[in-house]
């Protein structure tokens, strides 16, 4: 467990990681709507050298800004690859808190602070869409049923104690992002997020989850597949019997409380 935060506020400097693979419309205004709502926040892009020149449009906001950073991948491995080089450029540079964001402007750079105020009494904070207070905007109502009904399956199956458990938009304090917690995550898409909270949960950290208005892109594509879909459904259910037989046979772990209340911060 964590220890709390002595002196209150956030623990030091904030690194965005903003993940892209084809995200040339929409990076540009979303990184200045970042820097504006939290100018003391760094931005690093992790783009997976995306064909449509979005790395060139990260190179030039970089040279124009220096709070803003890029970490030049040579190929589409996928989000979690991508966040986790993310997560350790800003963990060998010191920063203390790490926050996950979308790059297609459907994670709101103005609902920042919520977060970060939050992460003043947790040690991870989810923008969740599906607490009181959370809203979809222009989502096609298929990609809601999914994302709920993963939600309440990873909940049910892991013991979670979130309602967004595949959200995107998040803030980590530091010390969760431990090489053990992340050295052998081979969890790719959406699961990349599931595996997060259930690994952050199990070793005792502070989950909370705030609401969020979480916008669809306008511009460009999703990279939502059926592949990364089956990813999750099969991970999770394997996850989900793992913890099952280890409640059976008695080898549980210290760090999980599936009857742990979550509280939802406003
Ligand atoms: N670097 C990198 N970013 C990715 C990859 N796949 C998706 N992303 C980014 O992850 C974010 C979320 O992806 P998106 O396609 O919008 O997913 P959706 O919102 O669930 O439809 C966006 O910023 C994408 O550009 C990838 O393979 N590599
Ligand atoms: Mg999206």
């Amino acid at each position: 467990m964590s220890a709390p935060d002595a002196r209150g506020g956030l623990p030091g400097p904030v690194l965005v990681i903003i993940p892209t693979y084809n995200e040339a419309g929409s990076l540009e205004p979303l990184a200045a709507r970042l820097r504006a709502a939290v100018p003391a926040a760094d931005l690093l892009i992790a783009d997976d050298n995306s064909p449509d020149g979005t790395g060139k449009i990260a190179d030039a906001l970089a040279a124009a800004d220096p709070g803003v950073h890029v970490l030049h991948r040579p190929g589409k491995e996928g989000l979690g690859a991508a966040y986790l080089d993310g997560f350790r450029w800003g963990l060998e540079r010191g920063y203390r808190v790490l926050v996950e964001m979308d790059g297609d402007g459907s994670h709101q750079p103005e609902q920042l602070p919520r977060l970060l105020t939050a992460l003043e009494r947790a040690d991870v904070v989810v923008g969740s869409r599906w607490v009181p207070g959370g809203r979809i905007v222009h989502w096609p109502r298929y990609r809601e049923l999914l994302s709920r009904g993963g939600s309440v399956y990873s909940r049910l199956l892991l013991g979670l104690p979130l309602h967004d458990v595949t959200s995107g938009y998040r803030a980590f304090r530091s010390h969760v992002l431990t090489p053990a917690l992340l050295d052998d995550i081979a969890s790719q898409g959406y699961c990349f997020q599931v595996d997060l909270a259930h690994r952050a949960h199990r070793a005792g950290h502070r989950v909370a989850e705030v609401p969020i208005t979480f916008v669809e892109r306008e511009l460009g594509d999703s990279k939502m597949n059926r592949d990364i879909v089956v990813e999750a459904l099969w991970r999770v259910t394997v996850w989900g019997l793992a913890s099952g037989l280890r409640r059976i046979t008695g080898r549980g772990h210290t760090g999980e409380h599936d009857d742990r209340q979550l509280p939802t911060l406003p």
